[in-house]
């Protein structure tokens, strides 16, 4: 189902499908666990692996952060020289630390993702391979995390997925799709996309009705990662939407925090607050059947969202009354 064989692969996939203790009929498909920590690797192993049969010996992308960490890691896998386009201010400290770790050269654009991605679409591709999701390759790697829900769970009735420039439920549909055209799925599911309230093009369209996202200027959201105000992949979203008889909602953030938490304490998996939004958006809808809620990034993406609590002691004899109370 992939057109290659071989490549610049650092074993992305495999990750855990767990079975939520958050709801009935509730599984997390855990991409936190992909070799840089985010569903970016599976379709930047096959870009990357394009990338380098094409002759190309630099990558570029803009990204809130985990396209550039997985490019950065890949390309260096590869070879390849890779140049990272970031909004200012606007990418977690992990994601940042990744790119800087695997050698990637790091340019920041004042202003949001809209605008880096205007720029590497416009100027970026005439220099360097651009592995943005409108690079096609990108999302058939993507599409895989269909196949292994597959194997483990069958056909799910919903499969919710957080939505930012929009390729990765399309991608994820178009792997439902072919398990369709193979007849292992016999009835496919809903794809359910969630945006973050201050940043939901989608979804506010999705609710008035219309065929095309309500662009923003000046999206906001906590989930720096998906803090796009004008998702390139619309169309595609929009498809997979209405193809799937599914959904766009959108979420405050305060839901995604409070789903970030509960998943972390309830299941033990740490995920980034755009990781999580799928959680939340699972949470806040009455889903009939199974659903799987693909959780994109892990939690160490963005250490500086979460509060540290600490309780110190200065003796044994203090140290046992905490335990013991
Ligand atoms: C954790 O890295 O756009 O709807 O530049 O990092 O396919 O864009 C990241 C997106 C969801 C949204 N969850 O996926 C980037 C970037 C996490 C993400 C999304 C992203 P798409």
């Amino acid at each position: 189902m992939l057109p290659l064989k071989s490549g610049a692969t650092l074993r992305e996939g495999g990750t855990p499908l767990v079975e939520s203790r958050l709801k009935p009929n509730l599984w997390v498909k855990f991409e936190g666990a992909n070799p840089t920590g985010s569903f970016k690797d599976r379709g930047m192993a096959l870009g990357v692996t394009v990338a380098k049969e094409a002759g190309a010996n630099k990558v570029v992308v803009a990204s809130t952060g985990n396209t550039a960490a997985s490019a950065a890691a890949y390309a260096a896998r590869a070879g390849l020289k890779a140049y990272v386009v970031l909004p200012k201010g606007n990418v977690a400290r992990g994601k940042l630390m990744q790119a800087a770790l695997h050698g990637a050269e790091i340019v920041v654009v004042d202003g949001y993702f809209d605008k880096a991605l205007s720029m590497v679409v416009e100027y970026g591709t005439k220099a360097a391979y651009p592995l943005n999701s409108f690079n096609p390759w990108r999302l058939e790697g993507q599409k895989t995390v269909a196949f292994e829900i597959y194997e483990e769970l069958g056909c799910p009735d919903n499969v919710v997925v957080p939505v930012g420039n929009a390729g990765n439920i399309y991608a994820i549909w178009k792997g439902f799709k072919e398990l369709g055209a193979l007849g292992l799925c016999k009835k496919l599911p809903r794809m359910i996309g969630v945006q973050a309230a201050g940043a939901a093009p989608l979804a506010k369209a999705w609710r008035e009705g219309l065929d095309r996202p309500l662009f923003l200027d000046e999206p906001r959201t906590v989930a720096s990662a998906i803090k796009i105000g004008k998702p390139i992949n619309w169309a595609k979203a929009f498809i997979a939407v209405n193809e799937s008889h599914g959904m766009f909602i959108e979420v405050p953030d305060s839901e995604i925090l409070r789903a970030q938490s509960l998943l972390a304490r309830a299941d033990g998996l740490g995920a980034e607050p755009a990781g999580a939004t799928s959680v939340a958006g699972a949470l806040a809808l009455d889903l009939p059947g199974t659903t799987v809620a693909v959780v994109t990034g892990h939690a160490l993406k963005d250490p500086d969202v979460v509060e540290v609590k600490t309780a110190q002691v200065s003796s044994e004899a203090e140290l046992l009354s905490l335990l013991e109370k």
